[in-house]
């Protein structure tokens, strides 16, 4: 039986949230302490953070952060290989061939582009246009076979299988593996603070929506105190939980960092006024992300030791990744 090779990355477009904590991060390091015998790849999205506006001078010091994020949350650098896109061309090389047997029709349909071009379009650049090719070769370029995302990024992994499949059959080949999107049953999409229909992210205007792993304990408290919800008691049942979105995140929030089930911490709170639930979460989270916070600013001290980790990353992400693209411009037919 071939091994299991488990790819994934976060965008380097600011401090990492709650959201990709919960709904990816920590299902990674569950992920690479249960399994023994996989090849781990994370990388940090520095190709995808330019497709939408950044400052060019925190770029680098941003993917050090995650990269930070990723040690701090237990990811285990003797088993996982942490690197950054941008230091593996062979990403950007594989995401050309892909153009080739990507419809644009394929493209048209994905919601994260509509979400981020916004009314706009015709001023969206032709990277983040084209952002979930590149997505798929980031993962196939490693024969990826599982891809543990939030629910967000479900659609760009379906994508990712469409073109593994099409480069396939245009070459005649089961050359790709169809990766298999990993997705939390709960957790896989924490909502904004202020909003619960929204998505907590990272390039939402204000910072009240979400809970950054850079926030300190008051902020933290802060932000979950002014956290919208409705005048009505905890919910105490699924139906009640689910017409009231701000209730219901704030309940996801609680039981994925707690990890009990949302039932459970219904019983506990379900009747009782927001503020008391407001001020266990808040300490729940103040716990939970304290020493994750603590320990990125001990990392983020030491750069150079930082930059150690993703050059040895990136050295080996490369040795399985050079054979992969060249195999794949092989069967294409170019010379070599
Ligand atoms: N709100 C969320 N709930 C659960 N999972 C989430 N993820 C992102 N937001 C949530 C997951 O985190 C991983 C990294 O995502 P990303 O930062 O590369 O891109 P994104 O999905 O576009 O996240 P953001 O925060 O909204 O970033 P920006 O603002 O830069 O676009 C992915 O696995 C994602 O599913």
């Amino acid at each position: 039986m071939t091994k299991n090779t488990v790819v994934s990355g976060v965008r380097a477009t600011g401090d990492l949230h709650l959201g990709n904590y919960l709904g990816a991060l920590k299902q990674w390091v569950q992920f690479v302490k249960n399994e023994n015998d996989a090849e781990f790849l994370f990388f940090v999205a520095d190709l995808h953070a330019i497709t939408t506006p950044y400052e060019a001078n925190e770029l680098a010091d941003n993917t050090r952060q995650i990269t930070a994020a990723y040690i701090a949350s237990g990811i285990d650098i003797e088993k996982v290989s942490l690197f950054a896109q941008s230091a593996v061309p062979e990403h950007t090389y594989l995401q050309w061939l892909f153009t080739s047997v990507t419809p644009l029709g394929w493209l048209n349909r994905m919601t994260q582009f509509k979400e981020k071009a916004g009314k706009k379009r015709d001023n969206a650049s032709l990277g983040l246009y084209s952002y979930p090719v590149l997505q798929a070769a980031d993962v196939l370029l490693y024969k990826a076979t599982h891809v543990p995302v939030g629910e967000d990024q479900k659609q760009h992994i379906e994508l990712s299988r469409e073109i593994a499949g099409a480069f396939n059959h245009r070459y005649q080949q089961d050359f790709f593996p169809l990766p298999e999107p990993m997705i939390l049953k709960e957790g896989a999409r924490i909502m904004s603070l202020r909003d619960g229909t929204e998505k907590m992210s990272k390039s939402a205007a204000s910072d009240m929506t979400r809970i950054n792993l850079t926030d300190d304990a008051d902020t933290i408290a802060q932000k979950i105190k002014k956290a919208r919800t409705d005048p009505e008691p905890v919910p105490s049942s699924f139906e009640d939980m689910e017409a009231r979105p701000e209730a219901k995140n704030l309940i996801t929030i609680y039981s994925s960092l707690a990890e009990v089930s949302r039932e459970s911490v219904m019983s506990k709170y379900g009747g009782k006024q927001f503020s008391e639930f407001k001020g266990a979460l808040a300490d729940l989270a103040i716990e939970k992300l304290g020493p994750i916070t603590a320990k990125m600013n001990e990392l983020m001290a030491d750069k150079a030791q930082i930059d150690a980790i993703l050059n040895k990353g990136a050295a080996r992400a490369r040795e399985i990744a050079g054979p992969v693209l060249e195999d794949s411009k092989r069967l294409m037919g170019f010379w070599s």
